[in-house]
């Protein structure tokens, strides 16, 4: 069944391909230039393959678990608009952890408790600054090229943050606002110093800003006046270090392996504020950065400022840096609103996908540090290839064999291509089969990613796919569908499918990776948290006006209170310490009409303050299974007038 159709109806429309199916529907209301896209990529490489069933032979990886087996990946993934980050196992695609980041999250208390709500950002009422987030990418640390188990990085694009996760305890710990950024959008973590040989570990977090807008976005009104910035943050400190100011946007980013050059996409180098215009022109650009060259203008203060932001910003526009010798940015052409960029993991090239047009564009970095060093004239002598690969290409990912598999967004598919093979038809061998095979997804792919893949460690054993839509592939649950991970056998020469996995909306990005290289702490350290009840015996009230610090610490099934007494109208901060050792032994914490529900882990101390309500008896009781008298685990909280 090679037209296994999209619509829901394929009694309908048997006659048509799946391919031309949703080109004319996709392709209505776009641009001219998309549909002649499609005329293009009609002759280009293998023809689409027969879609494959679950579990198809082939390669030799298989992706069901037996119980108590555990998966050999972890998998990171962005939540889209629940604002965290998913930790998933791979290759069962089982969700494991969801990790709170920038909205509140009902199970830990994220939001609610103290501690989160200063990571998170506060008004002057103590108030949370915002409830609402969309992460769409999220990264880790390196080291020699590959992760080192210390951080992750995950974007929100509404509100131009920043949020670094610490991978000892799966839990976010810093929050970092971009200055004059709307629309956050690609992110990536640096992988060496560009000039320190000793630093070959991840020092920057580069943001990308997707939305031009006034700078300072101060009121004046004036489209022409739009810009963007690429903004470099402190990876130990999050801080934010620079800016650069760009001609047209930031989409997606990629970083060099030799930590010299960052570069961020761009659709919108015509700076256009609608729709129409965001289109008009062929070819847009991958900008790239040199970052040695930046800091070095920062140091000698070759920078300004911008409204309130103490931030230094340097101009990285096409006007201020035409010198390719001082430049600090250069702007490699690339066709028509092209999307995601990747760093291939042999640290050659990087892979701009064409997006409105059915290529991708190789980029070579030793070029584009000749075009900086002056030995190369034309900065788009760095191309080594420019190939159609079919439509709406969007993300790529790397088997650590030469092949790279981009996905198809109009085609639903993912094709598997030789990029040593690409060079050479671009260079004019037009007998070079560059295209390898190609694969239909269910449906609409986004991001892409292989085992390893943005690492030098790629080992070309898994694919995930995130398809944007799932359609027909669950149960009906009503209107709101999933979307559809689904796993991919690229071991063999050909990709086999090996299952559709749900996810709750909406994940774009996702990275995963060899269980080893992760050490997760299983228990906190009490030492850790400067407010812990260390003992039971600490249990206890005090009063400060109408301020009152209620201390309590828990050994399971108990509270080391029975009771505590307030008044109606106090300021209530009660803090709670987890004295239990054992891994897997959480409480939570709940108090009936105060607003109140919170947990801790083992050796876990967390606060929370609330103003007592009216006068009478509230029964605060642990939420989280602990022990067979879990339901025992109570405490009084008494109201007093
Ligand atoms: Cu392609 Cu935000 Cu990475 Cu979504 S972006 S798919
Ligand atoms: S109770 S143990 Cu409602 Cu069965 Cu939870
Ligand atoms: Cu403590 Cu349930
Ligand atoms: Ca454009």
């Amino acid at each position: 069944m090679t037209d296994k159709i999209l619509d829901t109806t394929p009694e309908a429309q048997p006659e048509l391909g799946r391919r031309r199916f949703f080109n004319t529907t996709a392709l209505v209301g776009l641009t001219a230039g998309l549909a002649a896209c499609g005329d293009k990529s009609a002759g280009t490489g293998a023809a689409p393959a027969s879609a494959p069933l679950a579990h198809a032979g082939g390669g030799a990886n298989a992706s069901h678990l037996k119980p108590g087996e555990l998966d050999s990946y972890y998998g990171f993934w962005s939540g889209g608009h629940t604002g965290d980050v998913r930790v998933l196992g791979i290759p069962s695609g089982r969700e494991i952890l969801r990790i709170p980041c920038f909205v509140p999250d009902a199970l830990v208390g994220w939001g609610h408790t103290n501690e989160s709500k200063k990571i998170m950002g506060t008004k002057a009422d103590g108030s949370l600054r915002y409830t609402v987030g969309d992460t769409h990418h999220v990264h880790l640390s390196y080291k020699d090229g590959n992760y080192d188990g210390r951080y992750a990085w995950v974007n929100d694009k509404i509100n131009s943050r920043v949020a670094r996760i610490r991978l000892d305890y799966f839990v976010c710990d810093k929050i970092t606002m971009l200055p004059n950024v709307q629309g956050f959008h690609g992110i990536f973590p640096d992988k060496a110093d560009p000039v320190d040989p000793k630093i070959n570990y991840t020092t920057r977090v580069f943001c990308g800003g997707e939305f031009s807008i006034p700078l300072p976005n101060a009121g004046v009104e004036d489209e022409k006046q739009y810009r963007s910035l690429f903004t470099c943050v402190d990876a130990e400190t999050m801080d934010v270090r620079w800016q650069a100011l760009i001609d047209g946007n930031c989409d997606l980013v990629a970083t060099s392996y030799d930590g010299k050059l960052a570069a961020t996409n761009q659709y919108n180098t015509e700076m256009g504020a609608k729709f129409a215009d965001m289109m008009s022109a062929e070819r847009d650009a991958c900008v790239f950065f040199n970052i040695a060259r930046i800091e070095e203008a920062v140091k000698a203060g070759k920078f300004k400022t911008i409204g309130s932001s103490k931030v230094p910003v340097v101009d990285a526009t096409r006007e201020a840096n035409k010198d390719a010798k001082t430049a600090l940015a250069a702007y490699v052409s690339v066709p028509k609103n092209p999307h995601g960029v990747n760093a291939s993991p042999d640290g050659k090239y990087f892979i701009c996908a064409g997006k409105l047009s059915p290529t991708a564009t190789v980029i070579e970095l030793s070029k584009v540090l000749d075009y900086f060093d002056g030995k190369l004239e034309k900065l788009d002598g760095a191309i080594a290839a420019e190939v159609e690969l079919g439509l709406g290409p969007l993300h790529t990912a790397f088997d650590g064999r030469g092949n790279a598999y981009t996905t198809l967004f109009l085609d639903s598919q993912v094709v598997k291509w030789n990029v040593d093979k690409a060079i050479a038809f671009h260079k004019g061998d037009k007998a070079a089969k560059y295209v390898v095979d190609r694969i239909d997804v269910h449906y609409q792919p986004g991001h892409i990613n292989a085992s390893q893949s943005e690492t030098k460690a790629a080992d070309g054993k898994f694919l995930a796919v995130g398809c944007k839509f799932a359609k027909d592939r669950f149960l009906p649950v009503g209107p709101l569908h999933p979307e559809n991970e689904q796993l991919i056998d690229i071991s063999g020469e050909k990709m086999a499918l090996l299952g559709d996995h749900p996810v709750r909306g909406e994940p774009h990005d996702f990275v995963f990776f060899k269980r080893d290289l992760l050490k997760p702490k299983m228990v906190y350290n009490l030492d850790d948290f400067p407010h812990a009840v260390k003992d039971v015996k600490d249990s206890g009230v005090t009063r400060n006006g109408k301020k009152v610090t209620v201390k309590i610490a828990s050994v399971a099934p108990a509270f080391g209170l029975t009771e505590f007494k307030v008044k109606k109208g106090d300021e209530v901060t009660l803090i709670l310490t987890n004295l239990d050792k054992v891994q897997d032994l959480t409480h939570g914490f709940a108090i009936p009409g105060h607003n109140v529900n919170f947990i801790v882990n083992p050796q876990e101390t967390a606060s929370v303050t609330f103003t007592a309500g009216d006068p009478g008896v509230y029964w605060c009781y642990c939420t989280h299974f602990c022990h067979a008298l879990h339901l025992e685990m109570r405490t009084r909280m008494i109201v007093e007038a």
